[in-house]
């Protein structure tokens, strides 16, 4: 049996690498595309729902695939050190990617708005991890300033190979479909992974491995949601930290992304969030971070709206789930209202509860 040996292997015919270029992988991407069978039903009848569950990539995000490429187009190039500002994932991916390939890793993140399981990955793989005074957004103005001044990689997603890594989302939902997805739901932060999805997308499409391309569904918190209202966010606010940016590096090509598509870019609140979130754990047994589960709620949002039930034959459904539910569990122990209760150990106290 061939093993799989991550998406540089596997698509090296539609990335920019050479024979030349070292491959730092993880074995990153191949993550499954599951069916959601109760949760279709409640959006319409003609609806048939997956979840690209990106949550299984080897750091617990999507940004592995970006990773992949960028730290290795990063020693292609004889850089030894890489430097991000991030929500969370970018640094745990950075920081795992950095560590395979020898390199230093510099993490610059938002004091107190980083989930717990983020920061523990970019500690133990070795990154020197800075908090600043200030959000996301400010995090990557310091980062951008330092890239002009001293020989350190930028590895945030306005480094070009890291679109070019994540474009290969795209190509594995078409390979498993056996064509694009009639909508493509997807959460928005700094608007990088919409933007490689297109790309992958139409680049596909291009080679004639498809036949059609999706509606692109971009959701963001509505405390965050700068494309939606057409302009940056001073102090952007929501639960789903990884999603809590104000002025998106990639906002140009996001809204190109939903213009050619004939797409939307909407809002969800953080109730809308939670509630997905919940929704998926408990009926389908997956467990996502917040901020992916905006995707979840914009397919609830819009299939309330009615937008689907009105086409006669079945639509194909992906929604994107960016990062696993471990990422941030204390998002999910204040989500369950039933706590862990505490008793003698015998079994009269322990059935008391079970048929409570
Ligand atoms: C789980 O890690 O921006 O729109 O610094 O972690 O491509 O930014 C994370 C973003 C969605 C948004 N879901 O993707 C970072 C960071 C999860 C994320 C997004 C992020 P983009």
């Amino acid at each position: 049996m061939k093993q799989y040996k991550g998406l540089i292997e596997k698509y090296r015919k539609y990335l920019p690498v050479t024979k030349k270029t070292p491959v730092i992988s993880l074995n990153e991407g191949n993550t499954p595309l599951i069916r959601m069978n109760k949760i279709e039903k409640m959006i319409a009848p003609n609806v048939e729902m997956y979840v690209k569950y990106e949550g299984l990539n080897p750091t617990g995000s999507f940004k592995d695939r970006g990773m992949t490429m960028a730290i290795s187009k990063a020693c292609e190039k004889g850089m030894k050190a890489t430097i991000c500002a991030s929500t969370g994932n970018t640094s745990a991916s950075a920081a795992a990617y950095s560590a395979r390939a020898g390199i230093k890793s510099y993490v610059i993140i938002p004091n107190g708005y980083i989930a717990l399981g983020k920061l523990s990955q970019a500690m133990i793989h070795g990154a020197k991890v800075i908090a600043v005074e200030g959000n996301f957004d400010v995090a990557l103005s310091m980062v951008k300033q330092i890239c002009e001044k001293y020989p350190i990689e930028l590895v945030n997603s306005l480094n070009p190979y890291r679109i070019e890594g994540q474009k290969t989302a795209a190509f594995e939902i078409i390979e498993y479909l056996g064509d694009a997805p009639d909508y493509h739901f997807i959460p928005v932060g700094n608007a990088g992974n919409i933007t490689a999805y297109w790309k992958g997308y139409t680049e596909f499409k291009a080679a004639k491995k498809s036949k059609k391309l999706p509606f692109m569904m971009g959701f963001q918190a509505a405390g965050s949601a700068p494309i939606v209202l057409g302009k940056p966010v001073e102090n952007p606010d929501t639960l789903a930290t990884a999603i809590r940016i104000g002025n998106p590096a990639s906002w140009k090509q996001a809204e190109a992304a939903r213009d050619q598509s004939g797409g939307v870019i909407d809002m969800v609140t953080d109730e809308e969030i939670v509630e997905a979130y919940k929704l998926l754990a408990m009926t389908e047994g997956i467990y996502c971070e917040p901020a992916s589960a905006a995707s979840i709620a914009g397919l609830i949002k819009y299939g309330k709206k009615n937008c689907f039930s009105k086409s006669k034959k079945t639509l194909k459904i992906v929604c994107v789930l960016t990062g696993h539910g471990l990422k941030d569990p204390d998002r999910a122990i204040k989500s369950v209202k039933f706590k862990p209760v505490v008793v003698k150990p015998d079994l009269k106290s322990i059935m008391k509860i079970i048929e409570k």
